[in-house]
This record gives structure tokens, sequence and C-alpha cells, in this order.
């Protein structure tokens, strides 16, 4: 007999479903770091009330890079060459300024073969949720030592490692990003909030998730396991996104003044953070700097809000770019006609 009773779905702002951000089912490791990004993703992108064709999705090579089929399938995307990710997102931001970008990618991705590239975005500020699954190994290749693998690790497969990582929220920090977080795929509600903000905000947000490869850099004593991160996780800040004033006013309406700060996104939406057991202010790059040596020498894991500052000029905004996004001018209009080249090249002495 069929029910009579309706079950209620819950819609978003603009009244979509969860399931209509979904991707395609999993091919990952069952218990992959990756898997549980992918899930964030999806509900920070329902949550904010983005259509999920506003999105574009970016990757290079890498088991993270191939997560990006495992959510939002009504948005566009390019899978791209191995550590290439900001170079295809460059071109993508030219010609639609007005898509959100989400960029995936991978420990080997970026911090290796990517790195120049890494760094590059960021300086040009192209406006992007620059996401890195680091899990500290080469997954889809079998395990290999990363450049974020810690010095002293041992792998199976591998022996030891003998050299120094680099740690991706540091190299983001001085080569200028606007936003950098730390996050981990064993505290998800802490990463919505996190890739919240980062897509409300301008500017080059870059996000380093410890995303553990339960396959090959999994032991407990290594830094990008689950067993580590949930030990070692120092959160900086409670942080919570809102997408109105009414929101956060509500919600901190019962907190005590001088325990937590807000901060207006560029978007309109605010973001609050309160004050855990460190009093740290992530918009003092010094000390940025500083938490991130000392997590490191005393093996502490912190995660959060790692830096915020005002956005300088996006890419976009250096460069005369007329108010319509290019791909939607429509090839009429964006292609010369033979008076006008004749005019252009007269301009240029030609
Ligand atoms: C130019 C080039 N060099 C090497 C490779 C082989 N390769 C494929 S994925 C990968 C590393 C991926 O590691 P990471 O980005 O950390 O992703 P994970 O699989 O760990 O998520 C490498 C070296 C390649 N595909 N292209
Ligand atoms: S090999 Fe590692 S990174 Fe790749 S899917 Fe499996 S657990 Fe995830
Ligand atoms: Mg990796």
């Amino acid at each position: 007999m069929p029910s009579t009773v309706e079950k209620k779905v819950e819609r978003n702002l603009i009244g979509l479903t969860l399931s209509d951000y979904a991707g395609k089912k999993s091919t990952l490791c069952p218990g992959c770091g990756h898997t549980a990004i992918a899930n964030v993703i999806q509900a920070a992108v329902y949550e904010l009330g983005l259509a999920p064709e506003q999105v574009v999705k970016i990757s290079g090579i890498g088991c993270s890079s191939k997560s990006p089929n495992y959510f939002l399938n009504r948005s566009f995307g390019f899978n791209g060459l191995h550590g290439r990710m900001p170079t295809l997102v460059t071109g993508a931001c030219f010609a639609d300024y007005k898509i959100e970008i989400l960029g995936i990618s991978g420990d080997g991705d970026t911090a290796s073969i990517g790195l120049s590239h890494f760094k590059h975005i960021i300086r040009r500020n192209v406006p992007m949720l620059y996401i890195i699954e680091n899990n500290g190994v080469y997954g889809l290749t079998k395990g290999q030592f990363s450049a974020t693998s810690d010095q002293g690790l041992v792998l199976k497969h591998q022996g030891e490692n003998l050299l120094p990582p680099l740690d991706m929220c540091m190299e983001a920090l001085i080569s200028g990003a606007p936003f950098v977080a730390r996050a981990f795929s064993g505290d998800t509600k802490q990463m919505k909030e996190i890739f919240k903000a980062a897509i409300a905000q301008e500017g080059t947000a870059v996000v380093d998730v410890i995303s553990p490869c339960v396959t090959f850099n999994n032991r407990a004593e290594a830094m990008q396991s689950y067993t580590w991160g949930r030990m070692n996780q120092t959160p900086l800040q409670a942080i919570k996104h809102f997408n109105t004033k009414e929101e956060i006013d509500e919600e901190t309406e019962t907190i005590e003044p001088g325990t937590f700060s807000e901060i207006q996104l560029q978007d309109g939406s605010y973001l609050m953070l309160r004050k855990l057991d460190k009093d740290y202010d992530p918009s003092d790059k010094a000390a940025a700097l500083d938490i991130l040596t000392e997590s490191y020498k005393k093996h502490y894991f912190a995660t959060g809000l790692i830096y915020f500052s005002e956005v300088p000029p996006t890419i976009q905004e250096r460069y005369d770019l007329p108010e319509e996004p290019l791909n939607r001018i429509g090839i009429e209009r964006l292609r010369p006609t033979p008076a006008m080249l004749d005019k252009i090249n007269y301009d240029f002495g030609v």
C-alpha cells in the first residue's frame, strides 16, 4: 500500500537537494581520506546555495585529482595533466570570471611536479579554492614518498624517507595567499566550514587537507595517518560560516563578547572565529609562520584558519576585462570584423 506520509526532503537557498550535488560512485579505496573531502565539497556547495552549474572543478593527476568525479556531477570540469591544474584554472578564470573555481590537487601534484605553478597562481591571485589532498605519498602510483612525506617516515616498500618535507601552508603564505587553512579528513565538520569560507572569499584560498591514504601511508606513527591526526589535532579556533548577518547575530547573541571575532567575506557572508585555548590572530602573518614552525617541531597538528588578509586585486581586476565574461559574449561579437582588424593594426602602426 502506498504510504500517505510524504518524506520531507531538505532544500537549500535555491531549492535544490543535497543529491543534486552528488557525483559518480567512487572507485577510491574504502576509507580513503579523499572520499571524505568529496562529500564535504558536495555539502559545502549545497549549503552555500550555489548552483552546481556555477562551479567548475579542475584537477591534475592522482587519486586526489580523479576525485572530482565523485562530487558535483552537474558542474563543469576538466581533468588535466600532472601538476598543471593551476595552468588550466588560469585559462578558465579569464574565459569566465563569474564562475566559482575549485582546483583539486594532491601533494605529489602540487608539491613536486606542480610546485612552480602553485606559486605562480597564488602570486597572480587567481580567485579559486585550491585544495591539496595531502596524504604524504603518490597514492595512484603505489605509494612512493612525496615532497610532503615526513622525514624518517618508514614505509613497507619504500624504506626510510631521508628528506625533510615541504609545508604547503607555509609555501602558500610566503607566496602571498590571502587565505590559508589546514583541515583534516577525520574532521569533516571543521573542513566544511573552512571550504564554505574559502569559496565565499575572493582571491586564491589555499586549503591543505591532511587526507590519509589508507592503502600506503596509514600507520599510526605517520603524520598523515588517521590515528596520528586524531591524536594530535589542535584546532586554532572554532570556525563557522553563515550566509547572512541575521544568522551570525542569532548565533553570537549568547556568546560572551571578546571570545569571538566575525569577519565579513567578499560575497557578503560571514565567518565566526571562536577562541579556543590558544590566543591566535589569523591576520598576523608572522604569527602564522611561527605556528606552522612550532607545530611541526613540537609535533602537534594545527588546523583551522591559519591566515586571512585583505584580498589584493585579483588577476581579473588587474586586467581590463569587459563586464561580460568572454565565454558568454558569443563568436559574432568576439571576432573582429575585417574593418575593425584594419583599425587595430593601423592603431598599432602595422
Ligand atoms: C608527467 C607525469 N609524470 C609522472 C606521472 C605519474 N604519476 C601519476 S599520479 C602521480 C603522483 C600522484 O600523487 P598525488 O598528487 O599525491 O596524488 P594521490 O594519488 O596521492 O592522491 C605520478 C607521479 C604522470 N602521470 N605524469
Ligand atoms: S591508493 Fe591511497 S590515495 Fe589512492 S584511493 Fe587508495 S587510499 Fe586513496
Ligand atoms: Mg598524495
